[in-house]
């Protein structure tokens, strides 16, 4: 593929990365942002996350190989890891505790980190615990830092039972807890809350940005 001025960011941001160009890759961002005024909720919505759905398409359709797509995963981690803080509150705007994780054996935890810089954007403290803790052990961390949001995360639908498993046991322990979750696995279903026990469920960053001042209303105080 050659890109072109209308070449649209994200498959542009991807070729780059095919061609192992990460300074290219991350110029092409900086360039988003700036057109943006630093959107950073934009970026995620408009060039990471179709740019790894393409990467999934791609890979899928053996046109990259795997060693490539974790290439493209890592970077594009990079990138978050970079670009996110810039939208989070300051210190002084904190007014609540998140603990953020993907569900027991879910290793795709990007989606996730998005969704926490979100949250951190909306005031809460984010304990990021990513992929890999066992349910009792998140579940203990809950109850132990009082957490007033539990956020989930969950792509392969093989992981949707142990994901309501830990949600309810997580409440057990927090019955205040607002349980927000996100992910693949929940997007094709009619009714994503009810299926793991959540209170909201968004599959994209605008749902969730819009929705948080809502959600969040009457449980934490209120911003000053
Ligand atoms: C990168 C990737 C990986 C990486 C993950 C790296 C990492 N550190 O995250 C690695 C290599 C580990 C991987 C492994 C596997 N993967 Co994979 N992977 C992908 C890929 C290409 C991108 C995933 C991604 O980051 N998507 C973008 C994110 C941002 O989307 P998202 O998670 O849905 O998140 C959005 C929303 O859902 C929401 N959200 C997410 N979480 C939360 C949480 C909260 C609280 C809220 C409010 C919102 C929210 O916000 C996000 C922004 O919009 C996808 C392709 C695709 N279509 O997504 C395949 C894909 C998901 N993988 C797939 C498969 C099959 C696998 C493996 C089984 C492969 C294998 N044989 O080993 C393993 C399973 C590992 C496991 N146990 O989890 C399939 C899944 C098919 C299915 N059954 O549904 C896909 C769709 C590829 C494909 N086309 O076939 N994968």
């Amino acid at each position: 593929m050659t890109t072109t001025a209308q070449t649209p960011p994200h498959l542009a941001y991807f070729e780059r990365l095919v061609q192992l160009d990460r300074p290219g890759a991350m110029t092409l961002v900086e360039r988003f942002l700036l057109e943006r005024d630093g959107d950073v909720a934009s970026l995620y919505d408009e060039v990471l996350v179709p740019a790894l759905i393409h990467t999934g398409q791609e890979w899928q359709e053996d046109r990259i190989s795997v060693a490539h797509e974790h290439y493209i995963s890592e970077v594009t981690r990079d990138l978050i890891l970079r670009h996110g803080p810039r939208i989070w509150a300051s210190p002084d705007a904190i007014r609540g505790t998140a603990v953020a994780c993907c569900a027991p054996h879910e290793r795709h935890v990007l989606g996730l980190m998005m969704a926490s810089d979100i949250l951190r954007a909306a005031g809460l403290e984010v304990h990021l615990l990513g992929e890999g803790a066992p349910s009792e052990s998140i579940r203990d961390f809950v109850a132990e830092f009082r957490a007033d949001v539990l956020a989930l995360s969950v792509s392969l639908p093989e992981h949707l039972d142990e994901a309501a498993w830990l949600i309810e046991q997580s409440r057990s322990v927090r019955p205040s807890l607002l349980v927000l979750a996100g992910g693949r696995a929940l997007s094709h279903l009619d009714d994503p809350a009810s299926r793991v026990g959540a209170d909201f469920v968004a599959c994209d960053l605008r749902a969730l940005h819009r929705q948080l001042p809502s959600l969040l209303r009457g449980r934490l105080p209120s911003p000053s």
